[in-house]
């Protein structure tokens, strides 16, 4: 029986990560929560089983969760857990803001909550925990990251390492491995609807495809995961599922929600929108490798199909958030590499301006804009700055040209 510890409980790896680990059967997993003890304690009141709710077919029993530890009752745990031998795999879904990089993919040492786990405090971050508790390990060990940023395992690998190295800790690297991993499936908030439908109240809605693609690169055991591909090169795949799906998924996102639509399969009820949405894919297509570019017409045939879903109510709101973690592996760094080619990109320079109008209408209309940037944010709009400011804080003033004209 092989023990996976899982750290960011949320809907997404309930759907992907835990839907492949029942499958494969024979591994169970500890969950951590970083922050709130609202899943585990809903969790632990139906024994760690709840219901996947795959559209279009039966609720699917998850039973793979032994347990969720919350890091704020008890840190102390979390380190021993990371450290205990038994665990061969730390998987990570944290979100993007999650590992608190700058713009240009390093550890954020300004950011409060890293400048309190680097002055030895209990660590309240994915890269606190991880540095401290690889810190206590002496087995081999697997750290998965699967979240939605381009060569996740790597930046994951160097965040932790930047923190070690600030905060005096010695890791031993070579029993180590950061395998990149590129994660698909679209995978909602629960609706009261869904609570309601299943007597669940941590049934979990998703949709029928998911995709995972790894790096073959495991320090130990991993599980049985079925239709996993593994591959020595996973950033062909990364840039493919960011670039075309995640791109446009965004601009649907701040368009959208302008345009007074609440969810994607709405937005992408409206031409325009529509549109847009396959002339970002179709841009971010010329960026890829010849072998993901022979793939992509299908690949964006298949992801229009999944946007148009009415099942899935993915409200577009949610896709907004952080705009400023998700734009440059989404949109910017496409839009760098055509500019190489000497390609413009109309269609992606518009999506980043959505999102500037959709910041700035935020703020004039007094609402937070959901971002780890947010006070900047607010700033630069609030203290008359041109579009040019926002563009900086995400590290792409040098396409000022190209996005803003
Ligand atoms: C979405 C993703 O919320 C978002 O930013 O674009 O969560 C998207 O649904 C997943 O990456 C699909 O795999």
């Amino acid at each position: 029986m092989g023990r996976i510890l899982h750290i960011g409980v949320g809907n997404f790896c309930r759907a992907h990560l835990a839907d492949y680990t029942q499958d494969a059967g024979g591994w169970r997993i500890t969950g951590v929560s970083l922050r709130s003890a609202t899943i585990r304690d809903g969790l632990q009141a139906q024994d760690y089983r709840y219901g996947l709710a795959i559209q279009g077919q039966a609720v699917k029993p998850i039973t793979v969760f032994e347990h969720v530890l919350v890091a704020p009752e008890n840190p102390r745990a979390v380190l021993q857990e990371i450290a205990t031998p038994e665990v061969q795999i730390i998987s990570i879904t944290v979100t993007e803001k999650g590992y608190h990089l700058t713009s240009d993919n390093q550890l954020d040492v300004a950011d409060p909550l890293i400048a309190s786990d680097l002055a030895g405090g209990d660590p309240r971050t994915v890269i606190g925990c991880l540095a401290r508790g690889l810190a206590e390990r002496q087995a081999p060990v697997t750290v998965l990251s699967c979240d939605n940023r381009a060569a996740n395992g790597d930046v994951l690998r160097a965040a932790v390492a930047a923190f070690a190295e600030r905060a005096g800790l010695s890791i031993d690297w070579a029993q180590a491995s950061f395998p990149n991993s590129m994660v698909d499936r679209i995978t909602p908030a629960t609706s009261q609807a869904l609570r309601d439908a299943t007597g669940d109240p941590m049934a979990v809605p998703t949709e029928p495809f998911r995709e995972w693609v790894i790096e073959d690169s495991f320090a130990g055991p991993r599980p049985d995961w079925p239709d996993v591909q593994f591959t020595d090169d996973v950033a062909p795949h990364e840039m493919r599922k960011l670039r075309m799906l995640n791109a446009a998924h965004s601009m649907l996102a701040y368009a959208g929600t302008l345009a007074g639509h609440t969810y994607v399969h709405e937005a992408m009820g409206d031409p325009t929108l529509r549109q847009a949405a396959r002339d970002i894919m179709a841009e971010a297509a010329r960026t890829l490798t010849p072998d993901m570019q022979a793939l992509a017409p299908a690949y964006a045939d298949a992801l229009i199909a999944r946007f148009d879903n009415p099942h899935i109510n993915h409200s577009l709101r949610q896709i907004a958030m952080d705009g400023s973690q998700k734009l440059p592996y989404r949109m910017i760094d496409s839009i760098r590499a055509l500019q190489g080619q000497g390609h413009p990109a109309p269609a992606l320079a518009a999506g980043v301006r959505a999102w500037i109008t959709f910041c700035r209408q935020e703020v004039a209309e007094w609402r937070d804009v959901q971002d780890p940037l947010a006070a900047q944010i607010a700033e630069i709009i609030r203290t008359g700055k041109a579009d040019n400011a926002l563009l900086q804080l995400i590290g792409a003033d040098d396409l000022s040209q190209a996005i803003l004209g």
